[in-house]
C-alpha cells in the first residue's frame, strides 16, 4: 500500500475570525502555523490569504508573498495556492497569486455550485467584523463559478503556462465526469491528484455510501490513473479522512476545512489535526508520506520552478 500524503489545508475562505481565535489571518500567522503542520507531518499546505487588518479572504499576490518565501524556506513540504479563492473573486483575482507564484501544485475546482455557507450564520450572536455575515449571508445566491472555459483557462495559463500540476476538487460525482471529460481531451495529466470533498451544503453530502461511490466512479473512470484522497467539513472531517485511507485515500485535514479537533473543542492549530490524524492512521498501520515521497507519488516537478 502506497503511503499516505497527508494535506493540510491552513485558513482557506469560508471560516471567519470570530469562528475562532486559532484561525490563521496574518501571513505571521499563516507562515506559523503552516510551518508547524509541516513539521507535524503534512507534505502538502494549501494555501489561500486574508486581508491581515479584517481577515477577510484576499486574492492579492503581495499578501501571498508575504508568506510564501518564509515556508518554502523552513519546510520542504509542497506548497498549493488556491484557484478557487473565494466568494466574490473574478477569475483573473483567482490567478493573479498562482500566476506570480507559479506554484508546484494548485486547486482546480472541477465544477460550478451554489456554496452554502449562510447556515453557519446561526451558529453566532455577534461578529467581530462588519464583513463576517455578509459573507455568511450573501452565500444563499453565491454560485462558485467554475465552467468548462473558466477550467480551460487555468489548465492553459496555470497548467501549460508554468508547468503548475492540481488538486482537482470534486465536490459531486458529476465533478469526476468533468475530469475525465478533460482527461480525455488530453487536457489534464495523469496521476490525477482527486480529492473528494464531502459535506459543503450544494455538494455531496457526508454520507459513507458517497464516500464509497466516489471511490467506486473514480475507480471507473481513471483506473489508475488517480490519486485518491478526501476531506469533509466540520464535524465530518475525521471520520471521512479515516474512512478514506482505510479506502486507500490521501487525506486533508486544516481549518479550512474544520476548525475543531474533536466534540465541540476548537483545534488550536492546523498542526493539532495534522497530529490528530495521525495518531489514528499510524497505529492502523498506514504510514505517513515524506514531501519527497509525496512529490513522487503526485508525480510533482519539485520547487526549483517556483518563483518564491
Ligand atoms: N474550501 C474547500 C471546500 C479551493 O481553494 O480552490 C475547497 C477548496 C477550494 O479548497
Ligand atoms: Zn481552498
Amino acid at each position: 500500500m502506497s503511503k499516505i500524503i497527508i494535506s493540510c489545508a491552513v485558513t482557506g475562505a469560508v471560516h471567519t475570525p470570530t469562528m475562532s481565535p486559532h484561525l490563521p489571518v496574518t501571513p505571521d500567522e499563516i507562515a506559523a502555523q503552516a510551518i508547524e503542520a509541516a513539521e507535524a507531518g503534512a507534505a502538502v499546505l494549501h494555501l489561500h490569504a486574508r486581508d491581515p487588518a479584517t481577515g477577510k479572504p484576499t486574492p492579492d499576490p503581495n499578501v501571498f508573498m508575504q508568506f510564501l518565501p518564509r515556508i518554502k524556506q523552513a519546510t520542504d513540504a509542497v506548497i498549493n495556492i488556491t484557484t478557487g479563492g473565494g466568494q466574490g473573486m473574478s477569475m483573473d483575482e483567482r490567478l493573479a497569486a498562482p500566476e506570480r507564484a507559479s506554484p508546484e501544485l494548485a486547486s482546480l475546482n472541477m465544477g460550478s455550485m451554489n456554496f452554502g455557507m449562510y447556515p453557519m450564520l446561526g451558529r453566532y450572536q455577534s461578529f467581530q467584523h462588519d464583513w463576517e455575515a455578509a459573507h455568511l449571508e450573501s452565500s444563499r445566491d453565491w454560485i462558485f463559478r467554475n465552467t468548462f472555459k473558466d477550467i480551460e483557462a487555468i489548465l492553459e495559463r496555470l497548467g501549460k503556462g508554468h508547468g503548475t500540476r492540481f488538486e482537482f476538487e470534486c465536490y459531486d460525482t458529476s465533478h469526476l465526469y468533468t475530469l475525465a471529460h478533460f482527461l480525455d481531451r488530453k487536457l489534464v495529466t495523469p496521476p490525477l491528484f482527486v480529492q473528494s470533498i464531502f459535506g459543503i451544503l450544494g455538494g455531496q453530502g457526508a454520507d459513507t455510501e458517497n464516500l464509497l461511490h466516489a471511490k467506486r466512479i473514480a475507480d471507473k473512470l481513471f483506473g489508475d490513473d488517480y490519486r485518491w484522497s478526501v476531506m469533509a467539513s466540520g464535524r465530518h472531517q475525521m471520520p471521512f479522512t479515516t474512512m478514506g485511507a482505510i479506502n486507500g485515500a490521501n487525506v486533508r485535514v486544516g481549518l479550512e476545512d474544520s476548525l475543531f479537533a474533536g466534540r465541540g473543542r476548537l483545534a488550536t492549530s492546523n498542526a493539532e489535526q495534522v497530529r490528530l490524524i495521525r495518531s489514528i492512521l499510524e497505529p492502523l498501520s498506514l504510514e505517513i508520506a515524506t514531501p519527497a515521497e509525496a512529490r513522487e507519488i503526485l508525480a510533482l516537478k519539485g520547487g526549483d520552478n517556483v518563483a518564491f
